[in-house]
């Protein structure tokens, strides 16, 4: 009989069902396909293929959590596994994904008045258009509770003054959801292109998700009509509901990142000859294989579960933080790993190693660094906020 697959050890493709199985195949093929052969180049130039967008948005990928308005309606399970297929290709495709539907068109879809779903989501959902958004600011990252970015009422419009930095998608959005202080406390609202006092500069040199686009969105007097407002939330559980859902597929993603370094260093070490023999038949590097492929197969069962929780409507953001935190660091450490393995290969582009490695520094910090998931963690466990 033979023994269990290096590359799914604990058969966890038996815990999806034949649907799942299929749009993990689909995406599997779409990254294989389309984005690994040119991603090694469009990373060496910093650049975001955006012609790829509506092929993402034809295969229902973008918001395809969220119902309605051309959106695809499926499960939190499904949703994950395409984040898992695609950050296996690059994380910058994943972050893409996450950002057109979880913080651009979730928050249009929950929040969001009837005429403001009929404009953007059915567009957004087949790729046609681009969302970002915008909560990170210059001086405020991991509390963006002192935001400064203000929007003030003059008549029934509204002015907005600030900035918003490490915005993924700005440059090539048509619309930004922004958040912004105001009388009524925090509210968000939808800034198309062009906007007359709304413009973006694109953040350059950046080690790390070089195939996204990252930029500064800058309102100077920015005039929006009253209709440009999300009507449905205020406060700071706007922008942090939103986090949440870009989170979970967060969980998901690492683990495909981390299973494209796992499965070339496997391959790696099986031809690579050293001392007369494969580096593979070593005890060390079984030792770095064994425990990429435990953490791998753990990590994805709890993708899995979360998922589950998330479909019975029973996911809560601690376990997401959870989720988040543990994919995450580990994915990173096994992307470091494997870059040993690989030796000296490890550092070109020529392999992936090294570039989902410098994109996890991203992972690790954007959508709530794992200080503050462990804060959120620790408050949970203590009942003590050690936040400030
Ligand atoms: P706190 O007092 O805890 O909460 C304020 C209100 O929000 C509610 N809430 C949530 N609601 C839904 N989902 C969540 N995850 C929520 N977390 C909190 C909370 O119940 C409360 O509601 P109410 O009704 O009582 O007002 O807020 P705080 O100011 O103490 O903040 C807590 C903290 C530090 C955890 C929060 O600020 C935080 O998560 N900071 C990290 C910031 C962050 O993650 N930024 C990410 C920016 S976006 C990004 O990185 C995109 S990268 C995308 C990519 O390319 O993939
Ligand atoms: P800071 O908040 O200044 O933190 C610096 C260090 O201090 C971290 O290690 C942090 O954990 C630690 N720290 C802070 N507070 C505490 C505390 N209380 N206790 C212990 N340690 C603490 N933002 C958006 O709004 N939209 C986007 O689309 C977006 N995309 C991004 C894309 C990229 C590539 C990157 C790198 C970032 C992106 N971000 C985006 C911003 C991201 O969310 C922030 O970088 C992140 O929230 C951390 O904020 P900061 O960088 O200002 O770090």
């Amino acid at each position: 009989m033979a023994g269990p697959n290096p590359h799914d050890f604990l058969d966890l493709s038996a815990l999806l069902n034949d649907e799942e199985r299929l749009l993990r195949d689909t995406v599997r093929r779409f990254a294989t396909e389309r984005i690994s052969p040119g991603i090694g180049g469009w990373f060496e130039r910093a650049e975001f293929p955006r012609a790829l967008v509506p092929e993402i948005g034809a295969l229902g990928l973008l918001g395809m959590h969220l119902q309605g308005y051309g959106c695809a309606g499926a499960g939190a399970v499904s949703y994950g596994l395409v984040c898992l297929e695609l950050e296996a290709a690059d994380s910058g495709f994943r972050s893409f994904v996450s950002v057109q539907g979880s913080l651009a068109m979730f928050p249009i879809r929950t929040y969001g008045s009837e005429e403001q779903k009929e404009r953007w989501l059915p567009g957004m959902a087949a790729g046609e258009i681009v969302g970002c958004f915008g909560l990170t600011e210059p001086d405020f990252g991991s509390d963006p509770s002192r935001m400064r970015t203000s929007a003030r009422r003059e008549g029934s419009d509204w002015i907005l003054n600030g900035a918003k930095s490490w915005i993924t998608n700005g440059g090539i959005a048509d619309v930004a959801v922004v958040w912004a202080r105001t009388d009524d406390g925090v509210r968000g609202f939808l800034v198309p292109r062009g906007t007359s006092g709304f413009s973006t500069r694109d953040i350059h040199n950046k080690l790390s998700l070089r195939a996204s686009v990252t930029s500064e969105l800058i309102f100077d007097d920015c005039r929006l009509p009253a209709g440009a407002m999300l009507p449905g939330v205020s406060g700071l559980k706007g922008p942090l509901s939103c986090l949440s859902e870009a989170r979970y597929g967060i969980i998901w993603g690492a683990m495909g990142a981390a299973r494209a370094c796992y499965e070339c260093a496997l391959e790696y070490s099986k031809t690579r000859e050293q001392f007369d023999k494969p580096i593979a038949a070593f005890q060390m590097t079984q030792q770095k294989l064994v425990d990429m492929m435990i953490e791998i197969q753990k990590g994805t069962l709890l993708a899995i579960h979360l998922g589950r929780l998330k479909e019975a409507g029973r996911l809560s953001p601690q376990q997401v933080s959870f989720g988040k935190l543990n994919n995450v660091r580990h994915a990173l450490s096994i992307a470091r790993e494997a870059r040993t393995i690989l030796g000296a290969n490890g550092i070109t582009l020529e392999y992936p190693v090294i570039r989902h490695m410098n994109n996890l520094e991203s992972v690790l910090t954007y959508e709530g660094t794992s200080e503050i998931h462990t804060l959120l963690l620790g408050q949970a466990i203590t009942g003590h906020s050690a936040f400030q």
